[in-house]
């Protein structure tokens, strides 16, 4: 009884060998799935971010330019026209600091909003900075333009030269009056300033991916 219990014993053994060596094979599968799963999940979790992401950059931007322009009055705004049906997309201007002695407006340094292409980039239909984007540029402010204390900050970066649904083509293609505009746009009408920005990145299934804000300010007038 002993013997035979020793001998279905060994072969529990094998079988357990078996058993073992089976399951490593298939634990190594479903490992190899689930890595794989883990790995999609991940990838569209970041894919589904990218926009939300592109947006909320896109928004702070907009948020900084209506700060910087609403206390601005309608009269110190000049360079380029902005009350052009093409808008601009540079415009230069100045905060009105005070009233002086005499009941005339004080205004302080000259100051620049502008797209401006990356440093690194080039107008050549190629990504020469190698992030994925094609002659993409950014929105600058510049403090003190051509004066003793200019400095420049980056409002947004990603901004391409062209707006979210227009193309190269001397026509207007996403249907908001200006041809061919760049991914940074003004226009003025009035006391009321509207700002685009078009933002863009590489989604995580190396799509590229674009949101758009747009919103209005109204100047200080008759100052
Ligand atoms: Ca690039
Ligand atoms: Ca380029
Ligand atoms: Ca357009
Ligand atoms: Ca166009």
């Amino acid at each position: 009884m002993k013997r035979n219990k020793h001998i279905r014993g060994n072969r529990r053994s094998g079988m357990t060998l078996v058993e073992i060596m089976i399951a490593m094979g298939i634990g190594s599968v479903l490992l190899g799935s689930l890595v794989s799963v883990t790995q999609s999940s991940q990838d569209a979790y970041q894919s589904s971010l990218r926009p939300l992401e592109l947006e909320t950059r896109a928004r702070r931007a907009v948020a900084d330019i209506v700060d910087e322009l609403k206390g601005i009055n309608v009269l110190s705004m000049w360079d380029e026209d902005p009350t052009s049906v093409f808008g601009v997309n540079r415009m230069k201007y100045r905060h009105v600091t005070g009233i002086d002695a005499n009941g005339a407006l004080v205004s302080g340094v000259e100051n620049r909003l502008q797209w401006m292409r990356d440093p690194q980039e080039l107008d050549d239909d190629i990504d020469n900075d190698g992030d994925g984007l094609i002659d993409e540029g950014r929105v600058v402010l510049t403090r003190d333009e051509g004066g003793p204390s200019e400095r420049q900050v980056v409002l947004c970066h990603g901004v391409p030269e062209l707006m979210e649904g227009e193309l190269d083509n001397v026509a207007d293609d996403n249907g908001n009056g200006m041809v061919d505009e760049t991914g940074f746009m003004l226009r003025r009408e009035n006391a009321l300033v509207t700002v685009w920005i078009t933002v863009e990145g590489m989604g995580g299934d190396g799509r590229l991916v674009q949101r758009s804000v747009e919103t209005s300010v109204r100047l200080r007038n008759g100052l």
